[in-house]
């Protein structure tokens, strides 16, 4: 029988205290104990590491431990199992919720000293859940809001697989668990839309709906009613005591048997069982500390040293990791006789088609022939219109502007409310919610997702981009109207220091094709690439035709020279996009005026840099060097050194037609001429 311990400091219980107290008087069921094998755990982690967030675990244990003994659909054996429900923990500081759930069913790799590991150098029990550091963990979480609009991503992937290779082999459902944090974040709310619009039934999201968040009460900064909220967006939604294990099940029966999202708002106690921070915001982001620690055990009536689960218990556990083993081996049985079969595992995998670049190089060989002058955002559409039909994993779409990203392909149907039998989204004017999904489709496996929207708006992007880049998802974004160049628009739509602060970004590569073979080239490395997310950067003007010959894909080196000087080099003209045919030009001055000079096209620095340092050095060559980007500068001293020079963008642009702009904003080929003919003296 429970008992509770005075309360390590004196004060008078609040409500949820007294709550709490009355709960835990009770006989504990078996179910309780369960949950408090998970309450234990965090607490010994958070206190073993002197860091962390013990209170989201602790309030959220009942529900989680209904979710994984009686829901989930899972095997501890195989959590990569294709057909396996995904769980997203949105709130990703209360990270040892899941990997105490990881490590009470039984999963390999998260034995007890990972626990106790918790928060160290190479402890797959990182701070945040980080994806890639577990095969249990679905997603990396911990920018709040991130992984409930990542779950829709993985919903829609689930009933678009479901379209493409029926129900006996997709059949699944995502979870999600989200905090008070998750469900203030814009992106809640975009991801909530396009939920309810699309009516993604197979999506339910746990909310602890705790009424504390690091600065106290909810109340300080919050009056909105979730509930209503989520209901006006198309969801179903209740609210439960998520401390009543029998209700929280009805809830998600309930749930299973929807035909909308659902949301099931959780009432809990945040840190449940710590006799006085219980309910109070100093249990979220900090160790109990040895007093109340002790002190919340013993009011469980947990009696055992630190880390500790006993047999019974933890074989009760071990047990629930194992119910889904049935269910998976039927699954793969079914797998072995599908007429699509291969294919199914080779979308899995992440494995292109083997003839899937063909139409893309033959695509190269027309352009080189053809020389088209089209801006680069049409030639990307070309590209498409090569490689969505020979990559049926691609799956497309625009935040509102598929006419201006030329993301669609035609006879490409797009996905509808309950018909996923489509290739395309329109996501609506939701680009960070978008990017998200994106990173949720690329996660749940089998599509590949490519969508566009502006360069400039990569910034209602960055947070998802930057989660792609962290978890090495191949994701493609079209980003077109890259520059000035849009003209008429003007400096809110003109993107000046959006490459720069993309190039920053660890694991992130950013395309700036010159030309509509260079488009070409670039899109066939992005959808190569298996280990991270490109950017595509393309114009909204017409741009000339540069290369001739087709063969190689120059691309793949990040950069190279267009154009060798006629005699030994004096200047090297190095650009990007739209800027290298003004680079042309300028060279072609330069040339007549006995200036030998080349042009080097870098259309992707990420790239050039993992080149080999002396190739590098002769495609830059020892002349003077003048970089030409219009964008403004930061970064370019790395390709041109201390006595380069950079023609480009010093602030933001202006509204005028793009031809005017580059005019008034010195980004021409006679400024080029006249700056190297004056350093050259
Ligand atoms: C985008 C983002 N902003 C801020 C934070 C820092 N942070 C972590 S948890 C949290 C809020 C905690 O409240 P809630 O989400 O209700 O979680 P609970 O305390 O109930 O576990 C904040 C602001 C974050 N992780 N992500
Ligand atoms: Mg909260």
């Amino acid at each position: 029988m429970a008992s509770i311990e005075p309360a390590p400091t004196s004060g008078t219980p609040t409500p949820a205290q007294a709550a709490q107290a009355l709960l835990l008087a009770r006989p504990a069921s078996e179910d309780r104990r369960l949950a408090d094998a998970i309450r234990a755990l965090a607490i010994d982690a958070v206190e073993q590491a002197k860091s962390g967030h013990p209170g989201m675990p602790m309030g959220m244990a009942d529900v989680a431990t209904v979710l994984f003994t009686r829901f989930l659909k899972y095997d501890a054996t195989d959590p990569r199992w294709p057909d396996r429900d995904r769980f997203v923990l949105s709130a990703g500081h209360g990270s040892m919720l899941l990997y105490a759930l990881l490590h009470l069913t039984g999963h390999a790799g998260m034995e007890i000293e990972e626990l106790k590991r918790f928060r160290q150098l190479h402890a797959a029990a990182a701070g945040h859940p980080e994806h890639g550091e577990h095969p249990g963990i679905e997603t990396t979480t911990g920018p709040l809001g991130q992984g409930i609009a990542t779950a829709v991503g993985m919903a829609i992937a689930e009933r678009i697989l479901a379209a493409r290779f029926g129900k006996s082999l997709v059949d699944h459902r995502t979870w999600v668990i989200a905090s008070d944090g998750d469900l203030m974040e814009g992106i809640s709310h975009e991801a909530a839309s396009l939920a309810g619009h699309l009516k993604l039934e197979r999506l339910c999201v746990l909310y602890d709906d705790n009424d504390i968040s690091i600065d106290g009460a909810t109340s300080l900064s919050l009056s909105d009613d979730a509930l209503k909220r989520f209901s006006a967006y198309g969801w179903a939604v209740r609210r439960v005591d998520g401390h009543d294990h029998e209700q929280v099940a009805a809830a998600m029966s309930w749930a299973m048997r929807n035909r909308k999202p659902t949301m099931i708002a959780c009432r809990t106690i945040i840190g449940f069982a710590a006799p006085t921070k219980a309910g109070t915001a100093a249990s979220h982001g900090s160790p109990l500390g040895a007093a109340e620690a002790a002190a919340a055990k013993s009011a469980m009536g947990w009696n055992h040293p630190p880390f500790e689960v006993p047999e019974g218990l933890k074989a009760r556990w071990e047990e629930a990791g194992r119910r889904g083993g049935g269910t998976r081996r039927s699954w793969l049985k079914r797998l072995a006789k599908h007429p699509q079969r291969d294919e199914f595992d080779r979308a899995i995998a992440g494995k292109l088609p083997d003839a899937w670049h063909e139409p893309l190089a033959a695509l190269r060989q027309k352009q080189t022939e053809e020389m088209p002058k089209i801006a680069t955002r049409i030639a990307s559409q070309r590209a498409l219109e090569a490689l969505v039909p020979a990559v049926p994993e691609m799956v497309g779409g625009s935040a509102d502007l598929t006419g201006s990203n030329n993301t669609n392909v035609k006879g490409v149907p797009a996905i509808s409310p309950g018909n996923f039998a489509g290739r395309y989204i329109h996501y609506g004017v939701r680009e960070h919610g978008m990017a998200a999904a994106m990173n949720g489709m690329a996660l749940h496996g089998g599509v590949i997702p490519y969508s566009g929207t502006f360069l400039v708006f990569a910034d209602y992007m960055r947070p998802a981009i930057r989660l792609a880049a962290l978890m090495r998802l191949r994701v493609i974004h079209v980003l077109t109207h890259d520059s000035i160049g849009l003209g008429e628009d003007g400096p809110t739509h003109q993107p000046v220091e959006t490459l720069a602060s993309l190039r920053c970004m660890p694991n992130l590569n950013v395309f700036r094709p010159a030309d509509a073979l260079e488009t070409a080239e670039c899109w066939e490395l992005a959808v190569k690439r298996a280990d991270g997310p490109s950017v595509l950067a393309l114009t909204r003007q017409n741009l000339p035709a540069l290369r001739e010959e087709a063969g190689e894909n120059r691309s793949a080196r990040g950069g190279y020279v267009l154009a060798e000087a006629t005699g030994p080099r004096r200047v090297t003209l190095i650009a990007t996009g739209s800027e290298v045919h003004l680079a042309m030009n300028a060279r072609a001055m330069l040339e007549a005026e006995g200036i030998a000079t080349a042009v080097v096209s870098l259309p992707c620095w990420e790239l050039f840099a993992h080149q080999d340092e002396i190739w590098r050095e002769q495609v830059l060559g020892q002349g003077l060097r003048i970089g030409i980007e219009a964008a403004i500068g930061m970064g370019w001293e790395r390709w041109l050194g201390p006595d380069g020079i950079f023609i480009g963008m010093q602030g933001f642009g202006a509204s005028a037609p793009a031809e005017d702009l580059f005019r008034h904003f010195g980004i021409t080929a006679e400024a080029v001429v006249a700056a190297a003919k004056k350093k050259l003296g």
